[in-house]
């Protein structure tokens, strides 16, 4: 049977070769972006006539709708997205699709502008189109193409005429390059990049490549530029002229992702003059390890998929510029273009503001694991050539990037003959690059041994080089393309990775799994995931797993990430007066930063200064001493804080902006006794003890005047993603075991209230229907007229197999402000396992700004190590360093709802004082808590000191 064009096994037909892409020439050209035509039908075959019969010259498009291109219809009124990880939404039969096929006619009328020349030709561009576009001008088809995420030219020039000229545009969302593009990410079909009519001169650029090489030993750079049509390369600067195809050595300043040196180039054909940026650098596999310049890297990325709550994949400039910006002020230095090549515009970008990129081609096939890789694409000799040209679009059009030095032949799509037929084409044209994948544990075609989501055990035994395997591996470097899942509230356990990848020379770091939640904007939702549109199958909210919430704000895992991967570590011994600095760039000494130290008592800055560090190179330490202390604490607590700041302006961030810090603690502070003497008076139904009021089950009801609700012990946290775990694995998650348990519906049952001289003495077993779990706890209120204190005491009963969400009280507040004031660990969130960024001070923040708006609500917002805290008129002193958690909702409404308009703030505040907390853990895709962050049931006892503020 004949396959339609979008069905076959082709990649398409009639486009131009793949060429690298380069910036405006002087050669005019024209943006064909903006408001097109459209119509959308639900097949493949609108049934109106032949397939061209829109497309032909005064076809009548009045009725038709309009949709901005770039763009996506589905987000813009017509269908809806899709969203699913590894399933095919759609009848898995290679290469065919479903008849229900959303088909999107575009349609454009353009006249070219004043001036354009009459000679020379013309080249359409698409730099994206999802899936499949059959593509007609003035009624002549041009061609068809596959391979979303790649540009595809065609010629054009005989077919222009100067005024009301006719673009039309055939999308199919589902094609036979569906199956090659299943990654994990919202379907969304579209012409979804830009589109450009480029005039092309008699004898204008075609193709060409640029080498750029650097050797370390010398300091000499070697350029030679690679053209089809052959011309002049000038660089001003360098004093470089010499003809394309020549080659040129002469003193330069490196590339490198820290220090971003381009140098402005020109390449003049007879027909056009084009600039060029170019950055010297040379990438090796050697020793074992992935080095440029002659140095080992060690990644500090990220996986960035293109996304925009509102747009999509469609991504504006300066969307992408925020994006880099944001990395490179987290110190962030690496990206892998999950799972596609990127807009261009984005690597023009990362060459200029210094990333390394690792360049990963349009493909994946990972349903295909759902059957064993039965009938895998990239095992098929038939789809070999579909494999090939996305292989060679990828390379072809971004070769010219310092910042790219990985190309990553695609993701998840197991193993097989055309991913080697790919990995030998590129190595024959571009071998000054490595080759990246992670599938294929033999590493045969790979330069690096990859991997996602290993626990931090087996990256130990990695590193160590215990990890045998096939003898080509064993000689790898390693990094983790993908780790730390951070969905939701997490990711956990960073530290501990990152203490390996400096530990160990193999391991050359890794890629967070991933830079962005993709939450669509949504008019009911706020933002929507997985199932939010009717979909058929779909994986819910596994799509908002990012280290930025959907509106780029930076969630508390990416503070996180940067503090944990800062490029200098500062260390030292606060009482003896030390710091120690170590350099962990991989190329660049300190002396583009200012180190400063304040002296902090009680979270205060009392005395700020400067230290002089010298401009250590890479890899090197060294101890500066701090002037004597200030002031002594007289019982405060008593610390250091010394930060590493940017020096100067970067393009990147401002003069001033923090890069790494520390604090070194001095003196602890001392905690004053709570006298106690006043002795619980009972008065009929009520229980006074001091300023405090009791009902006769010594449920606290007030304290010198204010309200109390419900103070008691709490064991439940509204699950995050992580303890929901992968809904893939056989074993229940943490989260289904604590519900198996019922620890999200404990029974509190009183059994004694006792009133001794100086106490009141409440205890109580906790513990949930069908279960013989129980956990005695005694609460030991004592006061000394003015102050109230509760002492707690938790001792276990039965077999505790699963560990504690937390362990604490909680009690609510109604009425109050949510006024918070703290001292401890702040600015922002922080569990056991992903607290190195939490900074010890002085904090004030209300109930509303403490909630981390994750996509699906679930536990968050919780502050570590509080030595006091202030609710409205409430203080409590604590000798424990508990977390502390203040919100307008309870746990169980927090656990209840499934979008963030589902919560809505009741008139009480609700605070949770925490002896422990479960750690976090990454849980969601990968390891789960480690084991000394995991809160298991043991005695354990705690106390909290009330008090009114003023008082
Ligand atoms: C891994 C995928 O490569 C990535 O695209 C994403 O889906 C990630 O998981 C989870 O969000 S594959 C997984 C089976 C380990």
């Amino acid at each position: 049977m004949d396959l339609p064009l979008h069905e076959d096994l082709s990649p398409g037909a009639g486009a131009l070769p793949p060429r690298a892409r380069h910036a405006e020439s002087d050669a005019p050209s024209l943006s064909l972006n903006g408001t097109w035509r459209f119509r959308l039908s639900p097949t493949a075959d609108p049934e109106d006539g032949e397939d061209d019969t829109f497309a032909r010259d005064g076809y009548d498009h009045t009725a038709w709708d309009e949709v901005t291109v770039p763009g996506h219809w589905v987000l813009q009124g017509h269908g809806a997205p899709q969203y699913t990880n590894t399933l095919y939404p759609f009848p898995v039969d290679p290469p065919r699709v479903p008849d229900a096929n959303p088909t999107g006619d575009h349609l454009r009328t353009f006249d070219l502008p004043a001036g354009w020349p009459v000679s020379g030709g013309a080249t359409l561009r698409f730099d994206g189109v999802e899936s499949f576009a059959r593509v007609w001008l003035n009624g002549t088809e041009l061609g068809s193409f596959k391979g979303s995420r790649l540009a595809h030219e065609f010629a054009v020039g005989e077919l222009l005429r100067p005024e009301g000229n006719v673009l039309a545009v055939r999308v199919h969302q589902w094609s036979s390059g569906s199956y090659l593009e299943d990654q994990d990410q919202w379907w969304l079909p579209g012409i979804f990049r830009d589109v450009t009519l480029l005039h092309r001169p008699e004898d204008a650029l075609g193709d060409h490549f640029v080498h750029a090489t650097y050797d370390h030993r010398t300091g000499a750079g070697t350029l030679r530029v690679d053209a089809d049509t052959p011309g002049r390369v000038t660089v001003a600067e360098l004093g470089i002229d010499i003809a394309t195809g020549e080659s040129v050595t002469v003193p330069v300043r490196p590339w490198t992702a820290e220090t971003p040196r381009l140098y402005d180039a020109v390449l003049t054909t007879p027909g056009e003059r084009v600039p060029l940026r170019v950055g010297f650098r040379t990438v090796a596999l050697e020793d074992g390890l992935i080095k440029v310049n002659g140095r080992p890297l060690l990644f500090r990325g990220v996986n960035r998929h293109e996304f925009h709550p509102e747009t999509g994949r469609a991504l504006d400039a300066a969307t992408m510029r925020a994006d880099i910006l944001l990395m490179k002020r987290h110190n962030i230095n690496a990206v892998r273009t999950s799972h596609y090549p990127p807009h261009p515009a984005f690597l023009d970008l990362c060459d200029e503001l210094g990333l390394w990129v690792v360049d990963e081609c349009d493909l994946e096939t990972h349903g295909f694991h759902a059957f064993d890789w039965r009938a895998n694409p990239v095992d098929d000799d038939r789809w070999t050539p579909a494999l090939l040209d996305r292989a060679a679009r990828t390379v072809e059009r971004d070769k010219n990037h310092a910042s790219v030095i990985m190309w990553s032949l695609g993701n998840e799509c197991g193993t097989g003959r055309g991913l080697t037929a790919m990995a030998e084409w590129i190595r024959a044209r571009d071998g000054s690059r490595l080759i990246h994948y992670e599938g294929d544990r033999s590493c045969a075609d790979t330069d690096v041994y990859s991997r996602m989501y290993a626990d931090h055990a087996e990256v130990e035994s990695i590193g160590e080089r215990e990890d045998g395997g096939p003898e080509r591996r064993a000689r790898l470097p390693f990094i983790l393309c993908e780790y730390a899942h951070a969905m939701g509230n997490g990711p956990g356990g960073l530290s501990e990775y990152q203490r390996l990848f400096e530990t160990y020379e193999r391991l050359q770091g890794g890629f967070v799994w991933e830079w962005i939640d993709h939450g669509l904007a949504h008019p009911a939702h706020e933002y929507a995931y997985g199932g939010d549109f009717g979909e058929e199958v779909h994986d819910g909210n596994f799509v908002c797993d990012g280290l930025l919430l959907p509106d780029r704000t930076p969630s508390p895992g990416l503070v996180e990430y940067k503090k944990v991967i800062e490029p200098v570590r500062v260390g030292g011994d606060g009482r003896e007066g030390t710091v120690r600095i170590t350099n962990l760039y991989d190329f660049t000494d300190l002396s583009h930063l200012a180190f400063t130290w304040s002296y902090e008592v009680d979270g205060v800055s009392v005395a700020e200064g400067g230290l002089t560090v010298p401009p250590l190179g890479p890899g090197e330490r060294t101890e500066v001493k701090l002037p004597p202390a200030p002031t002594r604490g007289r019982d405060a607590e008593t610390q250091w804080t010394v930060r590493a700041v940017l020096a100067e302006d970067t393009p990147w961030a401002a003069r001033g902006h923090v890069v790494a810090w520390a604090q070194l603690p001095v003196e602890c502070g001392v905690i004053q006794p709570v006298p106690g003497g006043t002795p619980p008076v009972r008065d009929g139904r009520r229980i006074t003890l001091g300023p405090a009021a009791f009902d006769s089950r010594g449920t606290l009801l007030s304290f010198g005047g204010l309200q109390v609700r419900d103070l008691r012990l709490d064991v439940w946290r509204a699950p995050t993603d992580n303890d929901n775990g992968m809904p893939w694995r056989p074993e229940p998650s943490v989260a289904a075991r604590w519900r198996a348990i019922g620890l999200d519906r404990v029974h509190h049952r009183v059994d004694a209230v006792d009133l001794g001289d100086d106490a009141l003495t409440v205890r109580t077993r906790v513990a949930p229907a069908a279960s013989d779990l129980g956990l005695r706890v005694t609460y030991r209120w004592t006061s000394n007229g003015i102050k109230l204190r509760l002492a707690v005491s938790v001792a276990p009963e039965g077999d505790w197999r699963a560990p504690l969400p937390r362990l604490g009280i909680r009690f609510g507040l109604p009425g109050a402000a949510g006024r918070v004031r703290w001292f401890g660990g702040g600015p922002g969130e922080a569990y056991p396992d992903t607290r190195a960024a939490s900074m010890l001070g002085l904090w004030e923040s209300d109930a509303d700004a403490m909630q981390t708006p994750y996509v699906r609500p679930q536990e968050n917002g919780a502050r570590p190590g509080i030595r006091w805290a202030e609710i409205d008129g409430l203080r409590v002193d604590t000798d424990h360093e508990p977390w502390l958690t203040v919100r307008r909702w309870t746990t169980e409404q927090l656990d209840a709802a499934a979008h963030r308009p589902d919560l809505v703030a009741g008139d009480t505040v609700w605070v949770n004082l925490d002896s422990g907390q479960h750690g976090i853990g990454t849980e969601s895709c990968g390891p789960g808590v480690l084991p000394q962050h995991q809160l298991h049931a043991r005695v354990t006892d705690f106390a909290y000191t009330f008090s009114l503020t003023g008082r």
